[in-house]
């Protein structure tokens, strides 16, 4: 066996480059063309392949060193026939930018954001055009460097999701970037493929178990809705790529309750004057909450790395219609009165039944609530409405026995769950969100404060 040096061959531009993935160590078998080490420069990151087969006999090179052409990487005892066949790093094939086929002699690395192949700077659209495949369609996991990693993760993108761009189908930074404001220009299906999607393949997990329903008696296929169409994926890229928890917390509304039956009784023979909901008081509360803690009526910047505070507060409400959940909004609610906030859902909730919501009806929301409160229910983990940061489900209040420090008291209780964005709160956060607002919803006067 002869022993040789495996070194950096020609990378084109790149020099000084830091060594940010080591893929093997001293003893390890590698395969001719096997990545070695994975360097990053400020405009890419590369893989270096071996240019032999054989035997790591030492490391050269270590995390966070630099490298440029040339420099060693290791040590191989390579075996005989391949050291003969293939002269490390051959000038043709390390002249070339491109991705070496998977059979040549010697191997060029590909700079991800190589001259040679000028990427469009607009991600969101080509990336739009791409299918989006789902790379662990064949079991293998997507290939990207440990700050794609971390940078997807923050994202809470999935790489399986991402079309790499980069030497076999390496996931870059932009490709994760490109992916994000895809989905968010709504160019892209954020899960897998649609058949992947249905198989659950791109996901990583068991494939959706396919049954012949008929088989075991009558059975009946109803369509969707074209509403149900349009939410379900929306839904389920809200569900898939937010990190949701749910805080769940009791509101004491005994004396809101008394006070918005009062103000209906003395608006009855009123017939202009609208009915005062519970809904009304609610986006009245959670406006004065949002503005005490302003990253909830906030989005995630697409870059992972800030929080985008709203200084407008437009409340969405779900409505239920025959045709399926839409979400209306209702706009400025800081500035809004709550007879006004009260006509207004009224009039919006009608609209929506009637599916005459027009898209600017349904925009700009900052925060939403889903009120079950009229159909039942204790609690419940409602999916945040992205890009929005929470969502307030409230279900219906009950008269519970109060410990009054004394004696138990009856009292009218509302259910309060709020889901949130653990990438930009934490529970300590939502826990005094949550308390603040079942504090004001139990003395309405605070919320004027
Ligand atoms: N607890 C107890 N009773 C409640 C209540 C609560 N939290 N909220 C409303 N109610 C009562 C009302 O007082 C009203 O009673 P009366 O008829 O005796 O006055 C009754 O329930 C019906 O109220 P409502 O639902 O018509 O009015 P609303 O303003 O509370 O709700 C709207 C309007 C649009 C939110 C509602 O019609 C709706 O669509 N809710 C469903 C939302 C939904 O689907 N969410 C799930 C999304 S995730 O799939």
């Amino acid at each position: 066996m002869a022993q040789i040096e495996i070194k950096v061959p020609d990378i084109g531009d790149f020099k000084e480059v830091e060594v940010i993935e080591v893929l093997v160590k001293a003893g390890d078998t590698v395969a001719q063309e096997q990545s070695l080490i994975t360097v990053e420069s400020d405009k890419a990151s590369m893989e270096i392949p071996s240019s032999h087969a054989g035997r790591v006999v030492e490391m050269k090179v270590k995390l966070g060193d630099k490298v440029s052409e040339g420099s060693v990487v290791l040590l191989l005892d390579a075996d005989g026939a391949a050291a003969a066949a293939a002269p490390a790093a051959a000038p043709a094939a390390a002249a070339a930018p491109a991705p070496a086929p998977p059979a040549a002699a010697a191997i060029a690395p590909a700079p991800v954001a190589s001259p040679a192949t000028p990427r469009s700077t607009d991600f969101a659209t080509e990336m739009a055009e791409r299918p989006v495949v789902a790379v662990e369609d064949s079991g293998v996991k997507p290939h990207a460097s440990p700050s794609v990693r971390k940078f997807a993760r923050e994202l809470g993108v999935d790489l399986a999701l991402v079309r790499g761009s980069g030497p076999k189908g390496r996931v870059t930074v932009e490709d994760v970037r490109g992916f994000v404001k895809g989905v968010l220009a709504g160019g892209i299906r954020p899960t897998a493929a649609p058949a992947a999607a249905a198989t659950g393949a791109g996901l990583g997990v068991l494939p959706w178990p396919q049954v012949d329903f008929a088989k075991f008696g009558p059975i009946e296929r109803v369509e969707f809705s074209r509403i149900k169409k349009l939410s379900g994926p929306n839904l389920h890229r809200n569900w898939v790529m937010i990190p949701h928890v749910t805080n769940h917390e009791d509101a004491d509304i005994t004396d809101l309750e008394a006070f918005r039956v009062q103000l209906n009784s003395e608006n009855a023979k009123n017939k202009d004057a609208p009915k005062l909901t519970m809904l009304a008081f609610l986006i009245k509360a959670a406006v004065a909450a949002l503005k005490k803690f302003p990253d909830f009526n906030g989005s995630i910047d697409p870059d992972g790395s800030a929080i985008i505070r709203k200084n407008y507060w437009h409340i969405g409400f779900a409505a239920d219609t025959p045709n399926g959940l839409v979400v209306p909004v209702i706009r400025d609610a800081d500035k809004k009165g709550i007879f006004e906030i009260a006509a207004e859902t009224s009039a919006l909730a009608g609209k929506a039944r009637d599916g005459k919501l027009s898209p600017a009806d349904m925009q700009g929301g900052t925060f939403s609530i889903s009120s079950l409160g009229g159909i039942g229910g204790t609690y419940f983990t409602p999916i945040i409405n992205a890009p929005e940061v929470a969502i307030l489900g409230v279900c219906r209040s009950t008269i519970k026995p109060v410990w009054d420090g004394k004696a138990f008291a009856p009292r009218l209780v509302l259910p309060l769950s709020l889901s949130w964005d653990h990438r930009v709160v934490d529970g300590a956060g939502a826990a005094r969100f949550n308390a603040y607002l079942a504090s004001l919803l139990a003395d309405f006067r605070r919320a004027m404060l």
